[in-house]
């Protein structure tokens, strides 16, 4: 008999069928409590979880006596308690590396709407207002060799910065938890502390996964330090950032404008006062959002959840002490 696994996230049919080579494959909606009592035979009977974006903590574990893996079709984790899992031996799987590039594109196009304006003016020609030729007030600001602050140096840092470096001439600083060699040689990044790095950049750029030492690691003084020509990114997690302060900033012009993929509750509610600052490009967590990407790391979820339970857990394994 196969061994049986929960799947909580829809999946394209070859890979479906991959998974159904291996294991009996339960397709659940969500991992929510409700579910987990309904289905209470499957969550005790299972090795196995693969989805992504739900809460796997010590209630879930509790219910799941015989898991031995999880894989999340993520390369954040924080969704997930990893203590938990560590003190019942079970494998926490991701999908770094696959999602990087586009990642790092994403964090490029915030750059360029924010400062060129691309919503807010694409709106206006839809709202019929472009009736002569146009006048400083569509006017943006140059991307290109101005000064990019990235904080969080992991893949998708070093992808922007490459980026950024080739292709825009931007001078490039960065602030992380250790120094990055690579991203100082190939792209001449320097390394800043923070507050260096928010008085002097033109853009600051957030890539930093959620984590206890990251939460609201970004508040009023971090924007208050901000040139207010800055233009604030960020691709990496909502929490990092108290949003109340970022909104007042951008209210009262301390900084100049925001590109926001992530945000303290998603999806963001209608009323957010984000949805109506005109110097906000807010989209809906589209880091890894193209066909191609979100299909490569579902392949490698899949991937990494056969290897996790082969007992192979090379790559992309986040607690491979657990294992032991
Ligand atoms: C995910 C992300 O697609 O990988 C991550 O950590 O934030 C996105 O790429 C998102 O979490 C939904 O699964």
């Amino acid at each position: 008999m196969k061994p049986s696994i929960i799947l909580y996230k829809a999946l394209p049919d070859d890979l479906l069928h991959r998974l159904e080579s291996h294991f009996t494959v339960h397709r659940l909606p969500d991992l929510r409590p409700e579910t987990v009592a309904q289905h209470a035979q499957i969550f005790a009977s299972a090795v196995g979880l693969l989805g992504s974006g739900d809460a796997v903590d010590q209630a879930l574990l509790e219910k799941m006596p015989r898991l031995r893996a999880a894989s999340t079709i993520s390369v954040g984790y924080d969704n997930v308690d990893v203590d938990a899992l560590n003190a019942r031996g079970v494998l926490l799987m991701h999908t770094p590396t696959v999602l990087t590039e586009t990642v790092a594109d994403t964090v490029i196009a915030l750059m360029l709407s924010a400062a060129r304006r691309v919503v807010e003016v694409a709106e206006r020609v839809r709202a019929g207002e472009w009736t002569t030729s146009i006048g400083p007030d569509w006017f943006g600001c140059d991307v290109h060799h101005k000064t990019l602050g990235i904080v969080g140096m992991g893949r998708i840092g070093l992808a922007v910065a490459q980026r950024a470096h080739f292709g825009f001439n931007m001078p490039i600083l960065y602030n992380a938890r250790s120094r990055h060699p690579e991203a100082e040689s190939r792209f001449n990044a320097r390394y800043c502390e923070l507050d260096a790095l928010l008085q002097e950049a033109d853009f600051v750029c957030l890539i930093l996964p959620l984590t206890k030492e990251t939460h609201r690691m970004f508040g009023t003084a971090q924007f208050a330090t901000m040139k207010k020509s800055a233009i604030f990114v960020n691709a990496g997690r909502g929490p990092v950032v108290d949003e109340a302060a970022l909104i007042a900033a951008l209210q009262r012009g301390e900084i100049q404008a925001a590109g926001l993929d992530v945000f303290d509750q998603e999806p963001l509610p209608v009323d957010s006062p984000l949805l109506s600052l005109p110097n906000v490009v807010a989209v809906p967590h589209i880091g890894s959002a193209t066909h191609e990407t979100r299909y490569n790391m579902a392949a490698c979820a899949v991937d990494n959840l056969i290897d996790a339970l082969r007992g192979k857990p090379e790559k992309n394994c986040v607690n491979p002490q657990a294992a032991k």
